[in-house]
């Protein structure tokens, strides 16, 4: 059967500016938590390359932007950097505007829709330095930089976002050690959590203003929740799980308010953060899409030996080790396309069918080299079987009704990865370190490039 998608479909990639465009202490750029936390701690990092370099796109995005049509790209995401547009949260860096003026320009040349993000976990130090996401001022801050962003650059982007995958920042930073601060404290991350929610809410308010025709969504990630068994203790496990990392953002994004649920089960494990009279009003700013970055479900099971009050998520669920599970065998993650399908069903049935697309999916391999043939190109044929897999479920969910405007991959050209630097490459384009960051096409891209002009594949 032959699958064709709505017209209109978005087939793109995503990335970020962290990630991609190096030049991390040039250019009037001030530090991130990145920057920093690398010169401090660089053994934190599983992989030696900083976030200095990156991919070098800072140099490079003229024939990034050529290469976008190469592999039929007609949507691309990635974000404006905090620190290099405003390097002390109020001056603006012209520098920067230039830079990102240009680089937006080129993309629409080549005919393609950017989609820009405002925070891709790349805290600035100087607002790090205040407390960051801890203290209420940087609701402020961050509703700033919105404004700024919007009024620099709404002439030339009519489509944005305003965080991806908020609840990653809380759990690395303050739940699990991977990111900076690396403080453990349950409490802090859901301090963390509710004032990142008010900075997404205030940035859209802001954003209503300067650009009434534009549209705004968010970039959560969704990790499915499956839980081992029907029992009540299990589903229990499931419901806490589903509350804290997916309708902590999902909710409030598109219904406006916080569940109930949720402000319950915060409550009754004295982690209730605080709130003011206002709140509930800026929350009330809902958003026109969502972006959903898709890798792989999360199995839950009842915890053994809870603590309560919980101190922290594995006292309300505990990772459960499925044994059917299909391993992506370069990188450890659970493939399970089928999710694509529940998490459209669940777009239609629970938020309204609201407009959403699939903002990342796509299959990371450490040592890629290993599959490239004598002409020098990978062979990546995993990778377009596994985007085949996850596209047909998706298919299947549009069919029955689901609202989803576009399929975006993780990611365009090999980029950086926080913790595992180059190991795991994602990209249509690979990436020579050893050769002054030379791009050349994977097999993947052509298919790519393919399905695009298609709108579908056999
Ligand atoms: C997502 C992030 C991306 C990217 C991707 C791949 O969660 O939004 O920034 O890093 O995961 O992850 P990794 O590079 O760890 O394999």
């Amino acid at each position: 059967t032959i699958k064709k998608f709505p017209k209109g479909f978005l087939w793109g990639a995503a990335t970020s500016a962290p990630q991609t465009e190096g030049h991390s202490l040039q250019n009037g750029k001030s530090k991130t938590t990145w920057d920093y936390w690398y010169e401090k701690a660089p053994e934190k990092f599983n992989e030696r390359q900083g976030p200095a370099n990156t991919s070098n796109l800072y140099e490079m995005y003229t024939e990034d932007c050529k290469r976008m049509q190469e592999v039929g790209l007609n949507s691309y995401r990635t974000s404006i950097s905090w620190a290099r547009l405003l390097p002390d949260g109020q001056r603006v860096n012209q520098e920067a505007v230039t830079f990102y003026r240009d680089y937006f320009k080129k993309i629409k040349e080549n005919g393609v829709a950017p989609i820009i993000n405002l925070f891709h976990f790349d805290m600035p130090m100087w607002l790090m330095e205040k407390g960051g996401w801890e203290v209420r001022e940087s609701v402020s801050a961050f509703a700033f930089y919105g404004k700024t962003a919007f009024e620099l650059f709404g002439d030339l982007v009519t489509d944005w976002t305003t965080f991806n995958e908020p609840i990653v920042h809380v759990e690395m930073g303050y739940l699990y050690g991977y990111h900076y601060p690396a403080v453990t404290d349950f409490k802090k991350a859901v301090q963390v959590g509710y004032h990142t929610l008010l900075a997404h809410a205030a940035a859209v308010k802001e954003f209503r203003a300067v650009l009434p025709k534009g549209k705004i969504g968010i970039i959560l990630n969704i990790t499915p929740t499956y839980t081992r068994s029907a029992s009540s203790a299990d589903q229990k496990a499931g419901e806490a799980s589903d509350l804290l990392n997916t309708k902590s953002f999902l909710d409030p994004a598109v219904h406006g308010k916080i569940p109930q649920a949720l402000i319950d089960l915060l409550a009754k494990h004295q982690l209730t953060p605080q709130t003011q009279a206002e709140d509930a009003e800026l929350l009330k700013n809902t958003v026109d899409f969502i972006g959903l970055n898709y890798y792989h479900p999360r199995r839950v099971q009842a915890p053994q030996n809870p603590t309560l009050p919980a101190q922290t998520p594995e006292d309300l669920y505990e990772p459960y080790d499925w044994p059917k599970k299909r391993i992506n065998p370069y990188r450890g993650w659970e493939i399970y396309p089928e999710a694509l399908y529940d998490v459209a069903m669940m777009m239609k049935n629970e938020y309204n069918n609201l407009p959403w697309f699939v903002s990342e999916n796509g299959m990371g391999v450490a040592d890629e080299e290993r599959f490239m043939d004598e002409k020098g190109m990978i062979q990546d044929d995993y990778r377009i079987e596994f985007m085949i897999e996850h596209l047909n479920y998706l298919h299947k969910g549009i069919e029955d009704g689901s609202n989803c405007f576009g399929y975006h991959t993780w990611t365009f050209v090999d980029c950086w990865s926080w913790l595992n630097g180059y190991r795991n490459r994602y990209g249509f384009y690979r990436v020579d370190l050893e050769d002054h960051y030379k791009r050349s096409l994977k097999k993947s891209g052509l298919w790519f490039k393919q399905v695009s002009q298609n709108n579908g594949y056999d």
